[in-house]
């Protein structure tokens, strides 16, 4: 197979041995970036449509999945990085319920390399400690990832939580991640809560609504 073909073909097949050489033949040819975006989550994407039909099982899923993360752990100290600092926090977690973080952590290290400082709670975050946290840590902006259509109902309630507790307006809300659409965040949730709330598709959308929070 050809070197593109090959490096998807890894994370579709869960095949980490001899994935440096790959990606370091890549990295000779395209930002690190590109490689993630173009060749890496086209790979997820295979897995994600064949798990949803039931052509794979769960534990070839989780190898797909630890595959994709070492490859972009590899990758991260190639990605370009902007000489910004301190444009603004975000405290960023997977809700409760929730294991998916490779999209959460790609999010963390886009907005790392473009001068923001991340707060990174990880999966499975009840609404309190990502309350907490961002009180304690002075965060600017809460930012919510979640892939289970149940993650939905949470963000929700993680919402109206926040209106409860009176500080909707304090922290700009952004979510992510495969089962939300726009419409769901900035027309039913946006609906609902007393500050801002914006969906981001990816995490360069991310980027730019944080720039946006904070301008
Ligand atoms: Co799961 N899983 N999974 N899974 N998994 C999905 C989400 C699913 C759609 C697969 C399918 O059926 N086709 C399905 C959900 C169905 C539903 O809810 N209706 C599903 C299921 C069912 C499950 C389990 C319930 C399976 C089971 O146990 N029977 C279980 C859930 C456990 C739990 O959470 N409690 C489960 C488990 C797992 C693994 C552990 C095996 C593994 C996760 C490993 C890990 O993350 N550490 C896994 C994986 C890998 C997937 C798929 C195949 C791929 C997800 C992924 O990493 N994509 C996924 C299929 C799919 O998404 N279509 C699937 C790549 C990633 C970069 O994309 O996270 O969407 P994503 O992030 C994007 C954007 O969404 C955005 O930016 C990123 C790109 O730039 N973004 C943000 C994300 N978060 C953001 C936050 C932001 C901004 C942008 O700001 C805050």
């Amino acid at each position: 197979l050809p070197l593109w073909d090959r490096l998807e073909r890894r994370i579709i097949d869960g095949e980490m041995n001899g994935i440096e050489a790959d990606l370091d033949a890549a990295l000779a040819e395209r930002p690190a970036l590109q490689i993630v975006n173009d060749t890496l989550l086209a790979g997820m994407k295979v897995v994600g449509e064949l798990f949803g039909s039931g052509e794979m099982q769960l534990p070839f899923v989780l190898k797909s999945a630890e595959v994709m993360k070492s490859a972009v752990a590899y990758l991260e100290p190639h990605m370009e990085k902007t000489d910004d600092d301190g444009k603004g926090r975000i405290v960023l977690a997977t809700v409760k319920g929730d294991v998916h973080d490779i999209g959460k952590n790609l999010v963390d290290i886009i907005l790392s390399n473009n001068g923001y400082d991340v707060v990174n709670l990880g999966i499975k975050q009840p609404v309190s400690t990502i309350l907490e946290t961002a009180e304690e840590q002075n965060a600017d902006v809460i930012g919510m990832s979640g892939l289970l259509v149940k993650s939905t109902v949470i963000m929700k309630e993680n919402l109206e939580e926040m209106n409860s507790r009176g500080i909707s307006e304090t922290y700009p809300v952004l979510l992510g991640g495969a089962a939300l659409t726009r419409s769901f965040v900035e027309e039913d949730l946006a609906g609902l809560f007393d500050g801002q709330v914006r969906y981001a598709r990816d995490a360069f959308e991310g980027l730019r609504l944080m720039d946006a929070f904070m301008a």
